[in-house]
């Protein structure tokens, strides 16, 4: 490995990409700056954007003290543009190019599909941080109201990584790419953002922990296989993101077994299931909020089987989780494996797929194994009770893939559509269900104090304590 390039923070982009060696760059960059913030001032945050946050701002890509822990305005963060550092050495891992060098450039016959990919990733980020401005104003603790600002903050970052490769690789074309960036809105009737998930609404904060659990994962996911990629600067791009995004899925992993947590407390304390009377969440409304995130984040893995993924896959610009932990010949034009699908019959049943098309079903399986693994630990808490969470049949309510119009129970009984709507109140939040948790959704502002729906954390941040006062109001 070559040693970690310097940061220079006396620039207005702090970067390690050595942007004042490329004035060009520099300047269109520098002339895309202001409308981010101009974006972020009108569709970020709804409020505390004048409030110092105690955040995590990213200044190096090395090991030890990557990020740097302090008060901050939030239109005053630092996003910065940071790759890992490059390993000279590095070789293409799989597919049609395996063993040869990564490249540090685009090849032509690459250009189209790496734009897509890119454009795919970018738009996600700032989606997020506008599905979420509203979280402000109804924050459970101050912990939870910072934890949010600094989701929304690298979210931002992350779409500058992105903004960074269209600039620099994709000349005229990269630069209308990342205006668009910014001109597509979440749920936007017009111009909505790309992919479905990010159209939803993140009203509250159950929602919200939902989200960065089994949404901000798929990100995970997706940033690992394009970690793979050959296109280097990609490559080093997402690695580095990685290690912002496992905060992300602390924040859902923790925020809602702290729900789950107060949720078994006052089952003990009333004897009851039914806990709304006392101020908290029923597991039955927990599970069904479970049911619809799981499978909006499901379908963002697009189609079982895909020629994009194959030809992603051939050309190395995207590829598995761990690719080169896999013990197989990293071009799999000879490897089948089994997807769930419909069978004539109606019900569930396998078929057998090329492995090269699958690859979107391969992801999602890692992905899947990896969501049970919170399950398992909520459900450590809820034995005490006898109540138990349980992640839904894949083919359970999706719009993407093999099960798109089928009518799945979450126990993967494929039923009638009569009986699917019939349940529906059973599965999928309801409009009760939502008015309740929004009446729950009132503020907590003093420092270590929690809304009545969830526990405290176990720790506070940073080696500061749970009371600390992490947003200065
Ligand atoms: N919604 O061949 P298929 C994150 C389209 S999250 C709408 O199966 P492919 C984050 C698809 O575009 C990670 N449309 O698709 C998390 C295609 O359209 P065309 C984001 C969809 O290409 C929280 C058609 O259907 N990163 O970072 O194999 C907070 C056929 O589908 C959807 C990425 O996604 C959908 N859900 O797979 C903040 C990585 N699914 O070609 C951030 C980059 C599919 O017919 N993206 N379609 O016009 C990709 O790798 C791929 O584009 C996808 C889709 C995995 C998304
Ligand atoms: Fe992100
Ligand atoms: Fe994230």
């Amino acid at each position: 490995m070559s040693s970690a390039p310097t940061i220079d923070y006396s620039e207005k982009i702090p970067n390690n990409v050595d942007l004042a060696g490329d004035r060009r760059l520099q300047r269109a960059l520098e002339s895309w700056q202001p409308k981010f913030l101009q974006w972020w001032r009108d569709l970020g945050p709804v409020a505390f954007q004048d409030h110092d946050v105690y955040l995590r701002t990213a200044i190096s890509t090395d090991q030890e003290g990557w990020a740097n822990f302090g008060f901050v305005k939030m239109p005053e963060y630092r996003w910065g543009i940071f790759l890992a550092s490059q390993d000279p050495n590095r070789t293409i891992a799989f597919g049609d190019n395996m063993g040869e060098p990564v490249w540090q450039e685009i090849p032509g016959e690459h250009r189209a599909d790496l734009r897509r990919l890119i454009v795919v990733q970018g738009d996600t980020e700032p989606a997020s941080v506008e599905q979420q401005r509203r979280l402000c104003e109804t924050a459970p603790s101050l912990w939870d109201l910072r934890n949010l600002f600094q989701v929304n903050v690298e979210e931002g970052r992350h779409l500058w990584a992105m903004v960074y490769l269209l600039h620099r690789y994709f000349g005229r074309d990269g630069r209308d790419e990342a205006e668009a960036l910014l001109e597509r809105n979440s749920g936007d009737l017009d111009n909505p953002r790309i992919l479905g998930a990010f159209n939803e609404q993140t009203p509250d904060w159950l929602s919200f922990f939902f989200f960065t659990y089994f949404t901000d994962r798929d990100g995970k996911y997706q940033l690992a296989s394009l970690r793979e990629s050959a296109f280097d600067p990609l490559s080093r791009t997402c690695q580095f993101m990685l290690k912002e995004e496992a905060h992300h899925m602390f924040v859902g992993a923790t925020g809602v077994g702290r729900v789950v947590q107060r949720t078994v407390e006052l089952m003990k304390e009333h004897d009851t299931e039914d806990v709304r009377p006392y101020g908290g969440l029923d597991v039955a409304t927990l599970q069904r909020y479970l049911n619809f995130h799981y499978s909006v984040s499901l379908d963002l893995f697009g189609a079982e089987t895909s020629t994009n993924a194959a030809n992603y896959y051939a050309a190395g610009l995207k590829g598995r989780f761990h690719e080169e932990d896999r013990n197989d010949d990293h071009q799999l034009k000879s490897d089948y494996r089994t997807i769930a699908t419909l069978d004539d019959g109606g019900r569930v049943g396998e078929r057998e797929v090329l492995s090269l098309t699958a690859l979107n079903a391969t992801l999602r399986d890692d992905y899947v194994e990896d969501c049970a693994k919170g399950v398992e630990r909520w459900n450590r808490t809820l034995a005490d009770v006898g109540c138990e969470l349980r992640l839904p049949h894949i083919g359970f309510h999706r719009a993407v893939g093999e099960f798109v119009g089928a009518q799945v129970a979450p126990d993967g009984r494929v039923v009638s559509a009569e009986e699917w709507e019939s349940n529906r109140s059973k599965w999928l939040p309801t409009d009760d269900d939502q008015k309740y948790v929004e009446s729950l959704m009132q503020p907590v502002r003093e420092p270590g104090k929690m809304a009545g729906w969830v526990a405290p954390p176990a720790s506070g941040l940073h080696g500061k304590p749970v009371d600390y006062e992490y947003v200065k109001l």
